[in-house]
């Protein structure tokens, strides 16, 4: 919990242009800061040899900025009236019990931490960049338990959008009076999505209101370089990100945004109806990395697509090859997804590609024949990884994503939609 002292760069509410161009901003590699901020970035490069990022520098500046002094005037403005907006908070999340687990993003010295323990919660991560912020809250929280599945509040030190994936999964993340000391909120959401579980909650709440921390921002703009985003600046935020709006609080002295992981990663508009023949794709190797995609037209699927983002998708697949083919092959089978420009290989100017996995081994390669998707879930934006290795990583976790998700009641019924929906067999 931080921005009860000191705001976004970003003044005003990024325009809709802005929002649908990748986003850089976060691996953009920028100069060494002139002097290093002792005990300041606990995430240090991989290599010596590497600089610093964007990200980076800002999570060092924070760390070193909220040291023990800051730690002990944070904790003195918390007054009554405070802590009731605190326990509001707590009080505003669905289905807070015992069995929660809540990542505490940005906790500071823990002020939240008893708020949700009166509402039962027991396992809470409490992740910050700063040392001095988490000795507190360990302090007052107590000791961790040794044991891994105890629950019990732990924390760990570094950036939010660093949190190893193992860490998780969590039923709630929550950003108290942090959102606004964040560099990069889009990139941050996003990789919390990456920790949290279908149907989790999101929590972006300030106990002292919009007005007070866009006074703040203007004051301090480098501490506090982020707005919390009114309605259509938060929609904005969020529409190519797997998290839906449930409700927003936006009053003079309190702030809560609620959003949601979609049960089941349901996308909105599904189910979406995607068909064309079969078309070669860029020839990048799909197939030797193990994850042949099934290129589609996307010309002639331009009213379906204006409601897909950026971003990669599960559902059904079904191929309408003529009868001759194996009877396992015309069936409907599992897929995942990719919509998008491949932002990884930085193409000057990239086609947009609709390319399926289909979890199928098929008897052979299938180029020209029609093939139906049937759009169900949204997992992730399209990302610009730093290399094959990571885009395949994060490939086969979608892969796993996909599988499980399709392998759930809620979406069978959908499996036997499309296979009627199937024209007439040659
Ligand atoms: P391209 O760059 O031409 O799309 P890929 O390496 O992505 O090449 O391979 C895609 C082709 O592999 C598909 O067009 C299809 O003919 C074949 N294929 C075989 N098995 C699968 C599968 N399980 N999912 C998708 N495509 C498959
Ligand atoms: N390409 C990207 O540049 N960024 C992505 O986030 C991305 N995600 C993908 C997810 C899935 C499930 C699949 C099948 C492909 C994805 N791709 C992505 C596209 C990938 O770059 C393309 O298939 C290449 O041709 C792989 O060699
Ligand atoms: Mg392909």
């Amino acid at each position: 919990m931080r921005a009860l002292a000191a705001s976004s760069r970003r003044a005003l509410a990024p325009t809709a242009l802005q929002r649908l161009q990748p986003r850089r901003q976060a691996s953009r590699a920028m100069p060494p800061p002139a002097t290093a901020t002792a005990g300041g970035a606990p995430q240090q490069p991989a290599t010596p040899a590497a600089r610093p990022s964007e990200r980076q520098q800002h999570a060092a500046y924070q760390a070193a900025f909220f040291n023990e002094q800051h730690v002990k005037e944070l904790r003195a403005s918390i007054t009554p009236d405070v802590e009731a907006r605190l326990a509001r908070v707590a009080a505003s999340i669905p289905g807070l019990s015992a069995e929660t687990r809540v990542l505490d993003a940005g906790a500071g010295e823990g002020a939240l931490i008893p708020h949700l323990q009166a509402r039962g919660v027991r396992d809470v991560l409490a992740v910050d960049v700063s040392p001095a912020m988490l000795a507190a809250l360990q302090r007052r929280a107590g000791q961790p338990s040794s044991l891994g599945n105890d629950a019990c509040v732990r924390t760990w030190l570094g950036d939010v959008a660093d949190l190893p994936g193992y860490q998780g999964p969590f039923d709630v993340a929550i950003f108290n009076a942090v959102f606004g000391n964040l560099l990069d909120a889009h990139a941050t959401l996003a990789s919390t999505c990456f920790v949290l579980r279908p149907g989790s909650y999101v929590v972006i709440s300030h106990p002292l209101g919009r007005p007070w921390h866009e006074s703040l921002r203007a004051k301090q703009p480098q501490l506090v370089p982020n707005e919390l985003p009114q309605r259509e600046a938060l929609e904005l935020l969020i529409h190519d990100l797997p998290l839906q709006l449930v409700s927003l609080a936006d009053e003079p002295d309190f702030y809560m945004a609620l959003l949601q992981v979609p049960k089941g990663y349901a996308h909105p508009a599904a189910p979406l109806r995607l068909a064309g023949n079969v078309t070669t794709g860029f020839g990048r190797g799909s197939k030797q990395l193990g994850v042949p995609t099934a290129n589609l037209p996307p010309a002639p699927l331009a009213e379906q697509l204006a409601q897909l983002p950026a971003g990669v998708y599960f559902g059904w697949a079904q191929l309408n090859a003529d009868v001759s083919w194996p009877e396992a092959d015309r069936q409907v089978h599992p897929m995942v997804m990719n919509i998008g420009r491949r932002p990884t290989f930085g193409d000057a100017q990239p086609e947009l590609s609709v390319e399926a996995h289909i979890m199928h081994k098929y008897s052979q390669d299938f180029y020209g024949q029609p093939l139906r998707l049937l759009v169900l879930g949204f997992i992730r934006p399209e990302m610009r990884f730093s290399g094959l290795q990571e885009l395949l990583a994060r490939i086969n976790a979608d892969v796993g994503v996909a599988r499980s998700q399709l392998g759930t009641p809620r979406w069978q019924p959908y499996r036997e939609q499309l296979a009627a929906e199937a024209p007439p067999s040659a």
